[in-house]
């Protein structure tokens, strides 16, 4: 616990020269984007003293009204990775195609995806949001970078992670061994090792869902919660608890903190039986982290990280967290 003294920097290097998880451009990625992410965490810090409150003029490509800090923390991301000759191209909810790092600076091997702002609707309310983010290693085969390249399952992730910009400001990694958390020390600007090997139980009595959206479920997500709410007189034996913060981070990090079960299941307005969030930039990520801690991501059926996208914004139904209840609500569901 507590190894108040290991910097994110030290926490890199040691891993790098453990196990070779991180290879050098990999490490100087991971350090660039802790460090956009604390200017963003300065940005809605200041909130309306930075004038970053509030609704720009523009929609993202799926149609969004964007908020100020949606923009102004892709653009941090953007400045921040693009010359260090680390990465090929990047991807955003906030963009519509990738952006591929200028000729004028050198390409490197990896390919960047990022959910800016996650939880923008708790933006203007003062609650907890965060930047999410994967990386992909560009396939080696291919000259240039195209969308294509960025397509890969979520199994062939290198890093993933999110920074949640709460009450305190955590950067959450991992690198494919375990889960590691950093707690941004704001005296010394460095993000410090505040716990190690993160483990979610196995069970729990907590779940997470928009429950608002109930009528338009599947039967089999409708049965599950259904019996979590008979409580200690129905099915399930026990009493369960309901949290639903609305961003994905501040859900996923409860998770992560003390277990839970989180779902945004296939709704009946979406048209290809897909769910609210994007595979490629929130599933993703936070499946591996889950994984990770020992818990469980389905879609409801099949594991996420095995699924192949099809396009850069697709969308996908998340089951995730406490891996009994995840595994007992993809039983729900018919095999395919
Ligand atoms: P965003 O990326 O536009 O912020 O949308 C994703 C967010 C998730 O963080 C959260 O789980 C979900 O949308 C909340 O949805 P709802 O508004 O249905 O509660
Ligand atoms: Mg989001």
């Amino acid at each position: 616990m507590a190894q108040s003294k290991i910097s994110l920097t030290r926490y890199l290097v040691e891993q790098q020269r453990a196990d070779g998880l991180i290879p050098g451009q990999l490490r100087l990625l991971l350090e660039v984007v802790a460090r956009a992410c604390k200017s963003i965490s300065q940005a809605v810090n200041k909130g309306a003293l930075g004038g970053v409150l509030g609704t720009a003029e523009s929609e993202n490509v799926q149609g969004e009204i964007q908020k100020k800090l949606d923009i102004i923390a892709n653009e941090v991301l953007i400045e921040a990775n693009e010359w260090g000759g680390h990465l090929a191209a990047m991807a955003s909810e906030e963009m519509d195609s990738i952006y591929v790092v200028p000729n004028r600076y050198p390409q490197g091997e990896y390919l960047l995806l990022f959910d800016p702002l996650d939880g923008s609707s708790n933006i203007d309310v003062n609650v907890s949001i965060g930047t999410i983010f994967s990386v992909l290693k560009k396939p080696d085969d291919t000259p240039g970078v195209q969308e294509g390249d960025f397509l890969q399952a979520g199994s062939k992730q290198v890093a993933a992670g999110y920074c949640i910009y709460g009450p305190q400001t955590t950067l959450v990694l991992t690198v494919g061994a375990g889960v590691a958390m950093f707690t941004l020390d704001r005296e010394q600007g460095s993000f410090m090792l505040t716990q190690e090997d993160i483990q979610i139980p196995a069970d729990t009595k907590e779940f997470a869902v928009n429950m608002s959206n109930m009528r338009h479920w599947d039967a089999p997500v409708k049965r599950y919660i259904d019996e979590c709410l008979a409580g200690k007189e129905g099915p399930r034996g026990k009493d369960f608890n309901m949290r639903w913060i609305a961003s994905m981070v501040a859900d996923v990090h409860r998770i992560l903190m003390r277990g839970g079960v989180f779902m945004y299941p296939w709704d009946k307005r979406e048209p290809e039986k897909a769910g609210k969030l994007r595979l490629m930039y929130e599933a993703n990520p936070m499946s591996w982290l889950v994984e990770q801690a020992g818990g469980a991501a389905t879609n409801g059926r099949q594991r996420i990280m095995d699924l192949q996208p099809s396009k850069l914004h697709e969308r996908v139904a998340v089951v995730l967290g406490s891996k009994n209840e995840v595994e007992r609500l993809t039983g729900y569901h018919d095999p395919l």
